[in-house]
């Protein structure tokens, strides 16, 4: 039995959602409401006890982070659905050093201009204390929510954020070039577990960023042609800034944390 504890929005919860639909897996789903802290419980800590989603829980026992869940949903179900890992010791170092790197650049760089675009208004809103009662609660990311502070993260950093988004984006474009995916022949995890940083720049407005692209374009296209994309993308799971009003009360303004 799969469960999966993950947030629609959150960008390493679709990881996961992108692979289960891949691999043609029955799970369950364990929604996590971030406004209602559920990620910082006692219980969900026992799970996972960096206080973030996703967590997948098979057969009682949790797996945490993204990349490594959807290596470990491979391992266990190598004959379901489509193959996400190369038969060859050295395509599969190349799916990991995918995976490494963007672990590395685009999903920490895409935080920045997520949580500017998305979640400041919502930060601001709460108290003082209220931010640093968050900060003190969640064990991961302490420095992260101290530096968006209640002005949000800094032109340079966002600067910073662009410059690494734009790397990723013309890498794509080369290895697309020899492809036609990431890692060569096979559609792997490397191209599931980058999907979600290009969609939520899409959503962001970004998508300038690669309109010199044609190689990025025509991947993205592939992408989302595949099943997968509209199961682990479904109603709620794309976000279109800003998403809360200046009516939203702090609660539902702190509502998503992707
Ligand atoms: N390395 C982890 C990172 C997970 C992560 O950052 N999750 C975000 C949502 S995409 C989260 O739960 N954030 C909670 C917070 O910011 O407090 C993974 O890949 O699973």
């Amino acid at each position: 039995m799969l469960e999966l504890y993950h947030s629609p929005i959150s960008t390493c919860s679709q990881k996961v959602r992108l692979c289960l639909a891949e691999k043609a897996l029955e799970w369950t789903s364990r929604p996590i409401d971030f406004a209602r802290r559920e990620h910082l419980t006692a219980d969900y800590l026992k799970l996972n006890p960096n206080g973030v989603v996703p967590t997948l829980v098979h057969d009682g026992q949790p797996v945490i982070d993204s990349s490594v869940i959807c290596e470990y949903l491979e391992e266990i179900a190598p004959r379901s659905g489509t193959a996400l890992m190369p038969d060859d010791a050295l395509g599969r170092a190349t799916v990991r050093a995918w995976l490494r790197y963007i672990e590395e650049a685009p999903t920490a760089a895409i935080r920045i201009p997520s949580f500017n675009r998305l979640f400041l208004h919502g930060w601001r809103s709460i108290s003082d204390d209220q931010r640093a009662a968050y900060v003190a609660a969640t064990p991961l990311r302490k420095a992260h929510y101290r530096s968006f502070g209640a002005e949000g993260f800094s032109s340079e950093a966002e600067r910073d954020s662009m410059e690494r988004l734009r790397q990723t984006l013309e890498r794509i474009e080369a290895a697309v070039a020899r492809g036609p995916w990431l890692a060569g022949e096979l559609f792997s995890l490397a191209d599931i577990c980058v999907t979600p940083t290009v969609v939520r720049m899409e959503d962001l407005g970004l998508a300038e960023t690669w309109a010199d692209l044609p190689g990025v374009q025509d991947w993205y296209g592939r992408i989302q042609a595949r099943p997968s994309f509209a199961e682990a993308f479904h109603a709620g799971a794309r976000v279109s800034p800003p998403t809360f009003s200046l009516t939203d009360s702090p609660r539902e303004a702190t509502h998503g944390i992707a």
